[in-house]
């Protein structure tokens, strides 16, 4: 028994208590007399009562009350087993004879598709005259606009006769029937979340869509699962809820559709329009911000890691306080810091405050750390790797440092896999192999030579002695949180005090020209003034004429693969000479290779 069960006397509460008690037959939609005494209740209490009954005919809530009130009615159902949910009934009985409601209105409607019910008998408190008493039987609607489809409408006694499974089979093209019905549950039987994401389209198709694949792959980054897309073009709803009132009602919908547990938007929201956003859903909301910050969360596993991430995700939460939830007084001041008659809110603000203060303060120290080891390796060369995520940085470390397996730095096809800065030592070669020509088809360099990649001098005795350190570092995305930014900026100086960036970019996806424009940016941003070379890695799987449309855009990339060592050698020789034995940018090799 759940909603406004606060006035109801004893003697109430024990009637309503036998009705949640009774058992509903399995092959027919209801008990006829548990609905006549419900009938009778909701007349008495003048309030709409619910019954959700499972597939065996047991009750499993009464909700008193207006549905919509309710919120996630699945949240309310006891027990743990998500299996139980599957093939419900709603039994509401709300109107009068005059006013049967037999349809739901459009909030109670979403509601209704959260259970994911076969079906949902509505009818009205009492009979009318002549002994009718209106009654419907509804099915849910997989698509359109409508959420409820009315199977029949007829007599009570009629409707709580029909077999529940009979009901929608001449229609076999009912949506209600085709497909897999999606768990009436946050979480798919894989146990991964089901999300829905909410995009704003910019009449941009290819960008459109490759934000939108983007979008999807933080999602499954995120251990979660992208479950349905709802968009719309350019923002109709004004500042307060960004999309429209009609496409957050339809979103809503689709959400309890397709099963899914939490929003996602690719949009970036204001603390006040996420928190709109939940109320017309009625489902939390992310923004890509939220997203990117709990892949890192996830991904963090060392101490610094950690720090940094907390870091970031309290900036990020602290203006999005709004009192429920998150509650971190108890980590700040003890008893007699706080002043009376402070709220909560008001003390989980200034506990978080403290918070962040603190972690500015060891993320400072990680970084003066961080410089002390640099200062250590002072007179080695060092090179960083940087680029967007999920471009071969990782696997390009392993594939010139010569580690595999355990030892090898992990490399998966996940966003933001490194989070943590990688030094390693990097071999380029004995003198004299640079100068001899690649041998036909046995290593990929072919391929790299074959398209114009300068073969270089031999190294010479002074710079091959000089060892080759290389860093590999947390990828890049466009738009990368600020506050990521500013919390990770000690594990991009890492990066960007080496005496050369190597950006590495994955030519087998269609986007890398963008991909390559963003990670520039953001150099530029972080004040990055290293000599930078481009390299265009996976090019085992990239489309025909790629390295040509690279070479146009980008005259001095180095074309690689990672992970079928191809180009690696030309690479190697390459490096042994840049930035340049005096670190400088003029003191180039050739007509290699400086990114502007
Ligand atoms: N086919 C192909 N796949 C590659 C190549 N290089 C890397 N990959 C794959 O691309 C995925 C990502 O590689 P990572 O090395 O983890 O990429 P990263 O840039 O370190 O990514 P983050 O650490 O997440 O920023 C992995 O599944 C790799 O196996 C390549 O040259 N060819
Ligand atoms: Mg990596």
């Amino acid at each position: 028994m759940a909603g406004r069960t606060a006035g109801l006397r004893p003697a109430e509460r024990r009637r309503l208590d036998q009705i949640c008690h009774r058992r509903h037959p399995s092959d027919a939609v209801a008990d006829l007399l548990t609905l006549q005494r419900l009938a009778a209740e909701t007349e008495q209490l003048e309030l709409p009562l619910t019954l959700v009954v499972d597939g065996r005919g047991l009750c499993r809530l009464l909700w008193i009350g207006d549905l919509e009130a309710s919120g996630r009615l699945i949240e309310k159902l006891p027990g743990s087993s998500r299996r139980q949910g599957s093939d419900l009934r709603l039994i509401t009985c709300a109107g009068t004879a005059r006013q049967p409601q037999l349809r739901p209105g459009a909030r109670e409607a979403v509601v209704g598709m959260d259970l994911a019910p076969r079906v949902w008998l509505r009818f009205s408190r009492q009979p009318g005259a002549g002994g009718h008493w209106p009654a419907a039987l509804l099915t849910p609607q997989r698509s359109g606009e409508e959420a409820w489809q009315e199977e029949i409408q007829g007599d009570l006694a009629a409707l709580c006769n029909l077999d529940p499974d009979s009901l929608a089979e001449p229609d076999a093209e009912s949506p209600a029937r085709t497909g897999p019905r999606p768990e009436p549950s946050s979480s798919s039987q894989t146990g991964r979340e089901r999300v829905l994401l909410l995009v704003l389209s910019s009449g941009d198709l290819g960008r459109d869509g490759r934000r939108l694949a983007e979008l999807e792959g933080l999602v499954r980054s995120a251990g979660a699962e992208p479950v349905g897309i709802v968009g719309q073009r350019r923002s109709s709803g004004g500042a307060p809820t960004v999309w429209g009132e009609g496409k957050l009602r339809e979103a809503a919908l689709e959400a309890r559709r397709v099963g899914a547990s939490l929003v996602v938007t690719d949009r970036e929201l204001t603390p006040v329009q996420a928190r709109n956003l939940e109320r017309i859903l009625d489902l939390p909301v992310s923004d890509r911000s939220e997203l990117i910050l709990d892949i890192f969360a996830q991904r963090a596993a060392s101490a610094a890691g950690r720090l940094q991430v907390e870091l970031a995700q309290l900036r990020y939460r602290l203006p999005r306080l709004t009192g429920r939830g998150l509650s971190l007084s108890r980590q700040g001041g003890g008893i007699g810091t706080r002043g009376p008659g402070e709220t909560q809110l008001e003390k989980d603000r200034r506990a978080i405050a403290r918070r962040i203060e603190r972690l500015q303060r060891d993320v400072r120290e990680l970084g003066e750390h961080r410089a002390r080891l640099r200062q250590g390796r002072r007179g080695q060369r060092r090179l960083a790797l940087v680029g967007y995520t999920n471009a071969g940085k990782s696997s390009l470390l392993n594939a010139l440092s010569g580690a595999s397996g355990s030892e090898g730095v992990l490399a998966e096809n996940r966003l933001f896999a490194t989070l943590d800065p990688t030094t390693r030592r990097v071999q380029l070669g004995r003198p004299g192999e640079g100068s001899a020509p690649p041998s036909p088809g046995a290593d990929g360099d072919d391929a790299a030579a074959g398209h114009g990649q300068p073969d270089l001098p031999t190294a010479t005795g002074s710079d091959r002695e000089l060892p080759l350190l290389l860093t590999d570092t947390v990828g890049f995305i466009e738009d990368l949180p600020p506050q990521l930014v500013e919390a990770f900026r000690s594990t991009f100086e890492e990066a960007l005090e080496a005496d050369g960036l190597l950006v590495v970019v994955d030519l087998g996806d269609p986007a890398w020209p963008e991909h390559l424009a963003s990670v520039q940016g953001l150099l530029d941003r972080l004040g990055a003034t290293l000599p930078r070379l481009v390299i265009g890695n996976q090019i085992d799987r990239c489309p025909a004429g790629e390295l040509e449309r690279a070479l146009a855009l980008e005259p001095t990339m180095l074309f690689v693969s990672a992970t079928a060592d191809l180009g690696l050698k030309n690479l190697r020789r390459h490096l042994r000479h840049w930035p340049g034995s005096s670190a400088g940018p003029d003191a180039e090799v050739g007509s290699s290779s400086i990114a502007p």
